[in-house]
């Protein structure tokens, strides 16, 4: 028997009841975008399940859509059997086809770029689009799962299977990519690929949706340092150019990573020029604010908070591999933040504010700084 043979016949056997394998599609693509939505968030490679979890959904996702496809099939090719939904179902098929073939291109180290998109943000791109669609398409044919859908145990085998497989495909895949030497085999666990050389032309520059500020005038500019602090101060650039050096990873979630030397000052001596961090009242009053955070502010308004013994040991770098920052990585001073990703960098950072509380606004704040 020949392997598509047997592939088909195990295929068959395995092949869970219509409406199960509805649902499961929708499942299985809401997973995806937790995933990966989540994913964005993780720089340190404890995080790597998550990053496995997403491609053995993702290789999930085609066998439930191959079984899909062969049932509804005709609906597609066979103009009699269009009806208004037909169009809606289409696009459908076209986002996850998309977001399907994106990602694998990606995992095999394709790397097509238009200006700073890469294929990485297209997998994204077509992912987003595919939740309104799959609900909507959803919504077209709803048919409320029945418990005996799911009930037979083969159903619970097959999402077994469907899992292992992932996992298992994608552990072949790493095999094809060190044979052929792909560029898919530098990939870092976040699956990002590397940009290799040293200073500012090294690595690209990359705003997360519209900063776009004009550069700043290295002579009028002053740092703001206050909050929680003793003595609030305000900081040149060269008072920022103290020669402290760190060498650390840059992971964007566009999907490259550079690994640079960065010179600028410790937070943690930031903060002590700005007379320390406000002690916790030691007398009987609690303080009803205490430093926990500290918040890195752009000139645009985009900003992010790490807890305050993180940022202490981050770095404000003045300068990459040697060079002073140019304006496009953030001059004159930029968060570095080792085991964060990259839109956590905060560039051209004009305010250090400790404060008591976490800053959920920032999630909002990155996403349209920099709109008018
Ligand atoms: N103010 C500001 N800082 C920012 C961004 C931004 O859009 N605005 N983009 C972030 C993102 S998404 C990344 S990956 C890094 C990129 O740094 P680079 O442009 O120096 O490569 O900066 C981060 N810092
Ligand atoms: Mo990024």
């Amino acid at each position: 028997m020949a392997a598509t043979d047997r592939i088909r016949t195990v295929l068959d056997r395995l092949e869970p009841p219509p409406r199960a394998v509805d649902w499961s599609l929708f499942a299985f693509v809401l997973a995806e975008t937790a995933t990966g939505l989540v994913s964005f968030t993780v720089g340190v490679p404890e995080g790597w399940p998550l990053f496995w979890l997403h491609r053995a959904l993702g290789v999930g996702i085609v066998a439930l859509l191959a079984w899909k496809l062969a049932r509804v099939r005709r609906r597609l090719t066979d103009p009699n059997l269009w009806r208004r939904s037909t169009a809606l179902s289409a696009l459908t098929l076209v986002a996850a086809v998309g977001a399907l073939a994106t990602g694998t291109a990606w995992v095999f180290g394709l790397d097509v770029r238009l200006s700073y998109w890469t294929l990485l943000s297209v997998h994204v791109g077509f992912g987003l689009a595919l939740v309104p669609l799959v609900a909507a398409h959803a919504s077209t044919r709803f048919r409320l799962p029945r418990r005996v859908d799911f009930e037979r145990r083969r159903t619970a085998v097959t999402y077994f299977a469907l899992l292992a497989a992932g996992g298992a495909t994608y552990r072949l895949q790493q095999g094809v990519n060190d044979a052929l030497d792909t560029a898919g085999a530098d990939r870092r666990f976040t699956g990002s690929q590397p940009r290799e050389g040293t200073g500012n032309a090294a690595f690209p520059i990359t705003s997360w949706v519209a900063d776009d500020p004009d550069p700043i005038d290295r002579d009028d500019y002053r740092l703001t340092v206050d909050g929680l602090v003793n003595d609030p101060v305000e900081l040149t650039a060269d008072e920022l150019a103290a020669g402290h050096q760190t060498e650390a990873l840059l992971d964007c979630t566009s999907g490259w990573y550079t690994v640079q030397e960065w010179g600028g000052i410790r937070v943690g001596d930031l903060l002590d020029a700005a007379g320390g961090v406000e002690p916790e009242a030691s007398d009987g009053d609690a303080p009803d604010r205490e430093a926990a955070y500290v918040r890195f502010t752009s000139v645009t308004g985009y900003r992010w908070s790490l807890p305050l013994a993180e940022a202490e040991d981050a770095l404000l770098a003045t300068h990459v591999g040697g060079e002073r920052l140019s304006h496009g990585h953030g001059a004159p001073a930029r968060l570095v933040a080792p085991n964060r990703r990259g839109f956590q960098w905060v560039k051209w950072v004009t305010r250090v504010e400790v404060r008591s509380e976490y800053d959920l606004g920032q999630w909002v704040v990155t996403l349209v700084s920099g709109f008018d």
